[in-house]
């Protein structure tokens, strides 16, 4: 009798745990701070990118954008329009969403994630049919850079 307990007993702590394991997918929005000035019409496109994507968005509207790029490390190789900060990232300029999830999900030791410049046809900078070839850099602390995904000209 007293197995069979033990064996009940271990079977629902079991249960228990593979519900655990398979708990809801996780579609909380993710909060974002992005940092603007007032002025910029394609920042304000990139947020609705976000918004549509599951972000929280704070718009952060400065008259100073540069002093915040300073303050997080970004470089002015790495500069674009406006800077996000989001789960201990700096995300610089027109990055896809789907490539901030990809740097939140795989938390590589860097400081962000850019797309410097402005280049046609990123997030918030769709002009028509026109995409520009453009590439999603990494940068870390002692300037180094990485290819975090690249897109193709269209
Ligand atoms: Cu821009």
């Amino acid at each position: 009798m007293r197995t069979i307990l033990l064996l009940t007993f271990s079977l629902l702590v079991f249960s228990g745990f593979v519900q655990a394991k398979k708990s809801p997918p996780n579609n909380a929005p993710i909060d974002i701070v992005v940092n603007r000035s007032k002025t910029c019409g394609c920042c304000g496109k990139w947020l609705e990118h976000l918004k549509n994507n599951n972000f929280n968005v704070v718009d952060n509207m400065l008259d100073d954008v540069q002093s915040i790029k300073t303050q997080h490390g970004v470089s002015p190789e790495m500069a674009s329009c406006h800077t996000a900060l989001v789960g201990g990232y700096v995300v610089e300029g027109h990055v896809p969403a789907s490539d901030i999830k990809k740097l939140l999900a795989s938390k590589p030791k860097v400081i962000g994630i850019s797309v410097p410049g402005m280049p046609a046809g990123t997030p918030g900078m769709e002009m028509g049919d026109k995409q520009d070839a453009y590439q999603v850099l990494s940068f870390d602390k002692n300037q180094k850079t990485h290819v975090f995904s690249q897109y193709e000209a269209k």
